[in-house]
């Protein structure tokens, strides 16, 4: 075979121009050429020693780009020393350089014939200067490097075969310190082909990071990292200052500190950039511009922050992030409880609370001149602020609750409250204030007691003592009660004593004994509190006794004292014999004893007008005449026993006109009617409370014959609630019930027992608060309270009265107390009808049988159990109506203890449950049940339920039936009431459980 090294050389070269790699032209940016063999178009012009060793040849590379190569093989020949020199490079800023050589080297054993010779390294060798020496060249100048093997040679000469491989040696050089070099390849005998020689040095390149810059940095030495200050970028600020490392390898390391978009800007692509139209950013940091809270906008870029919309505002304090917000509506549903000269008033969450949590309440108390009905008719009250005295409870201003109690008011005085809903940005909207306001008239207030007592005289049997008159009389002050008592005797047995003054002398008293004593005043609203204990003593006896007298002293007090029985006796037989036959005054002072209570002479106590022989004495002793020109019929509002009821005007003797409600007896009346008709206003005009209804007066002169009562606005209660089903908060709906009660104390407290009390006739104004109306079934209690009245024949209210009241007519205070039980039942399920449709009779079995109504849905376990006390069979054992006002009143003062319902506490298991109620028929089957639900209004909302089970059936709740679309109180009422009929249907068969 030709072994010819010039054939070789040529085979070389063709293989070269066709394998030449796929040279990367573009670089990492770290580094930085200093010289590009691959870069050069032309000849390099390099330095080659001898002339006949390196050879330049121009080739191609992949992209048939030139490129200039130095290739040598001169390995049939001995002693070889080919020396080729690079160009002069300057070493710009590097210190340490980097070689890189991409080569290709013919492996001696694959070529045929060679003498022993061939080699198959080559030495790369570098000269460091301050300048271009030109074509000088001496080798013993150059240091070594290394010595350069091809990690992969090439064995074929086949074209074909194609399997030349390329090398690329990388050599570090330095530190350098001339100011250029040169590089030199020495070949002692290879066959080698020196594709491209690159040299380079690394830097870290210009960077951001953090948002803070970084400059291009070339490493010092090959040991130490050079620590780099960054700079931060536009609209940015510096949060702790920026520093990066920049390592011999030309690489950043460790970024300390950082910079922070300014507010209104954001970071985007390591730049900080303005936040867009309808976004802000209000502070300094690297998130993203947030969009405009609710109620807020921005119209430019880079906003801080963005601006309310028209009457919306932005608190101190709020943040940047919160929506805009605005003063809450005015609160709602604002209900007063009056009690003598103090008022509860409770209210509801406004409606719109702005947006905002922060809601207090402001109460705002105005005393008016005129009368609240003046309001609603002429629309103007003269106010003036209260005086500072009164007091309000916990206080005015900055209330949480929605509860207030205003207190040392004046007695019959008119005051608007104005109850106004804060929020945090009231301040800002002052303009935008809204308020609910309540007018009210105090009422009569008791006495405050009387605190100071004199002992003026003294002897063995008696003592005279002087007070001075309370400090708040609050009123006309009638007389004095005086109680004392021995000291020893610890109040077991006391006397009771009246005085119209301030100075009463005891006589009668014991010698040489301690008395206590406490006196009390009395005005029209009755008692005030009693005194403290005053204690004073009797003088010692001057003489005593002797035994043998004692006889017969003892003789003559027995005598004395059988006498005195027997005319209080007589006096009392006769008394009665005369009160039978005589009519009797309002004024009349009588003692009654009833229930272990004592009522005193003086006590104002109800007088029964049927016991007057001639009523219209009766209207005239309790009612006052009315003028009928001074009264104006505007329309008629419903239909009442004896006529029509309407309502109209009154002009008042001061000219001022107020609302009333008119009741007129209708034409071709008898006598006894006329008599009946008006007896309900003889009884109306004795009480003065407010929540009994007022009487005005009556017209008996012309025709037609009327009775005058305030107007209630709301009408009756029964309506109102069936009207507002389920609108009331649990504490509204207590506060109506407090009325109720409070005026049944009232009545109880005059001895006057109602006998029809029931929601129907209760009516409501329009402050919601709650009167007792319709006097007319109402009957006296006779002083016996063993003598039950009987009535004969009249009407009974079967489902409100208490069963001993239907049994044998036994109509006490104590029946009252469970028709109260009934109404308190028929507000709580907002005007069901008790014992739904079920019959009288049914009624009064069930009843008897010790069934009772079962809780209405929501109903407070507190509400619940007071019915159900209420409704105790004995009915001793049932509250009397002073306690159910301190129930309520505790309620009222405890709102937390609403939240416990009867339905969630465990029930007595005496529940009468609705068999067969008006809108949900009586149930038979499960499918008559799904029939009779769709029905109901919310029909829609039960056509795709299927139950399994009458069990599952009966389980389901008021939630459950939220689930499927029933939200509305009243059909949830009804469907869950018509649940339990159909779980006590199928449970027991048709008689209730
Ligand atoms: O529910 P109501 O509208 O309220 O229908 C009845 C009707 O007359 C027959 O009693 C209404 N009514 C009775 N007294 C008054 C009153 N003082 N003020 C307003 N409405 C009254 C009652």
């Amino acid at each position: 075979m030709d072994c010819n090294p010039r054939l070789l050389l040529f085979i070389l070269h063709l293989l070269m121009s066709c394998v030449v790699p796929a040279f990367l032209t573009i670089y990492p940016p770290n580094e930085v050429n200093l010289l590009d063999s691959k870069a050069s178009q032309g000849e390099l012009g390099w330095i080659s020693y001898p002339s006949h060793g390196w050879e330049e040849i121009s080739g191609v590379d992949e992209h048939y780009t030139p490129i200039r190569t130095f290739q040598v093989c001169n390995v049939m020949e001995y002693s070889q020393n080919n020396w080729l020199r690079t160009n002069w490079i300057p070493r710009q800023s590097a210190q340490k350089i980097y070689v890189e050589l991409k080569f290709t080297l013919r492996d001696c054993n694959s070529i045929p014939l060679v003498l022993g010779t061939c080699k198959e390294t080559f030495n790369l060798l570098y000269l460091e200067t301050d300048d271009d020496q030109g074509s000088h060249f001496r080798e013993h100048q150059f240091l070594k490097i290394d010595t350069i093997a091809a990690d992969e040679s090439f064995t074929q000469t086949d074209l074909g075969d194609r399997i030349l491989k390329l090398n690329t040696e990388v050599r570090e050089v330095g530190p350098l310190s001339k100011k250029g070099f040169y590089l030199a390849f020495q070949d002692v005998g290879a066959c080698v082909a020196l594709v491209s020689v690159r040299v380079y040095f690394k830097k870290c390149p210009q960077t951001v990071r953090n948002l803070a810059s970084f400059r291009d940095t070339v490493p010092i030495d090959s040991q130490s990292l050079v620590e780099v200050p960054g700079l931060c970028v536009n609209n940015s600020k510096e949060e702790e200052p920026p520093r990066m490392y920049c390592s011999t390898e030309g690489e950043w390391l460790v970024p300390i500190g950082k910079c922070l978009c300014n507010p209104g800007y954001e970071e985007r692509s390591s730049t900080c950039q303005m936040c867009r139209e309808g976004f802000y950013k209000s502070t300094h940091g690297n998130m993203e511009c947030s969009k405009c809270p609710p109620h807020s906008f921005s119209h430019h870029e880079g906003s801080l922050h963005c601006g309310c919309e028209k009457n919306y505002f932005r608190a101190e304090g709020d943040p940047a992030s919160m929506a805009c917000t605005r003063p809450p509506s005015a609160p709602r549903n604002v209900i007063s409880s009056i009690n003598e000269t103090s008022v509860i008033l409770d209210w509801s969450w406004p409606e719109d609370t702005g947006g905002r949590r922060d809601i207090t309440f402001n109460v705002l108390c105005k005393r008016c001149r005129g009368t609240a009905a003046n309001v609603s008719t002429s629309g103007t009250l003269h106010c003036e602020p209260c005086r500072s005295n009164v007091r309000f409870l916990p206080r005015a201003t900055g209330l949480h609750n929605t509860t207030v109690t205003v207190g040392d008011l004046l007695a019959h005085t008119n005051y608007t409250f104005e109850i106004e809903a804060q929020n945090g940005v009231s301040p800002l909207a002052f303009k935008m204030r809204q308020y609910a306001a309540v007018t009210i008239t105090t009422n009569q207030a008791a006495p405050s007691p009387v605190t100071v007592i004199r002992k003026e005289k003294t002897s063995r049997n008696s003592v005279s003592l002087s007070w001075q008159e309370p400090d708040r009389p609050n009123g006309i002050i009638l007389d004095y009660e005086i109680k004392y008592y021995e000291k020893e005797e610890q109040e077991t047995s006391y006397t009771i004593l009246r005085a119209r003054g301030c100075n009463v002398t005891l006589n009668g008293l014991k010698p040489n004994t301690a008395y206590l004593l406490q006196i009390r005043a009395r005005t029209a609203a009755g008692y005030g509190a009693t005194s403290p204990s005053f204690q004073f003593e009797t003088s010692p006896d001057s003489f005593s006794i002797s035994s043998e007298n004692s006889q017969v002293v003892l003789i003559a007090i027995s005598c004395a004292v059988a006498i005195i029985l027997v005319t209080v006796l007589l006096y009392v037989l006769i008394g009665r014999f005369c009160c039978r036959s005589k009519s009797k005054h309002p004024d009349e002072k009588r003692l009654h004893f009833g229930n272990g209570h004592l009522r005193l002479p003086g006590i104002r106590t109800y007088v029964d007008p049927h016991t007057y022989e001639d009523p219209s004495q009766a209207v005239h002793e309790f009612a006052k005449e009315l003028e009928a020109s001074g009264i104006a019929i505007d329309k008629v509002v419903g239909a009442g026993e004896f006529g029509e009821v309407c309502s109209g005007r009154l002009k008042l003797p001061s000219k001022k006109e107020i609302c009333v409600a008119i009741k007129t007896l209708k034409g071709g009346y008898t006598d006894k009617q006329r008599r009946d008709f008006l007896a309900e206003a003889s009884i109306m005009g004795q009480f003065d409370h407010p929540n009994i209804i007022r009487l005005e007066g009556v017209v008996t002169r012309s025709k037609p014959v009327m009775i005058v009562t305030e107007y209630m606005e709301n009408g009756s209660l029964d309506s109102f609630l069936r009207k507002h089903d389920a609108q009331f908060t649990g504490i509204q709906l207590v506060g109506m019930l407090r009325g109720i009660a409070s005026g049944m104390k009232y009545l109880s407290d005059m001895g006057y027992v109602h006998r029809d009390l029931a929601a129907r006739n209760i009516l409501v104004n329009s402050n919601l608060v709650c009167k007792v109306s319709d006097f007319g079934l109402s009957r006296v209690l006779e002083d016996d309270p063993e003598a039950a009245y009987t009535t004969r024949g009249g009407k009974i209210p079967i489902r409100w009265t208490a069963p001993e009241a239907i049994a044998y007519r036994k109509f006490t205070s104590a029946s009252d107390a469970w028709s109260y039980g009934i109404v308190l039942w028929e507000v709580m399920s907002y005007g069901e009808r008790p014992y739904w449709e079920m019959s009288n009779q049914d009624v009064i079995k069930a009843v008897d049988e010790g069934y009772r109504l079962p809780p209405p849905m929501d109903c407070p376990a507190t509400l619940y159990q007071l019915m159900l006390d209420c409704w105790q069979k004995e009915r001793n054992n049932r509250p009397k109506f002073e306690q159910i006002v301190s129930i309520l009143d505790k309620l009222i003062r405890n709102p937390c203890s609403l939240k416990i319902t009867a339905n969630t506490t465990s029930r007595p298991a005496n529940l009468l449950l609705d068999r067969s109620s008006a809108e949900v028929p009586s149930v038979g089957t499960m499918g008559d049940w799904m029939d009779a639900m769709r029905t109901l209004p919310c029909k829609e909302a039960f056509s795709g339920v299927s139950y399994s089970s009458c069990d599952t059936l009966a389980k389901t709740s008021t939630e459950d039936l939220k689930k499927v679309g029933v939200t509305i109180a009243g059909p949830q009422k009804k469907i869950v009431s018509s649940l339990k009929a159909l779980e006590s249907h199928t449970k027991n068969g048709p008689v209730p459980v």
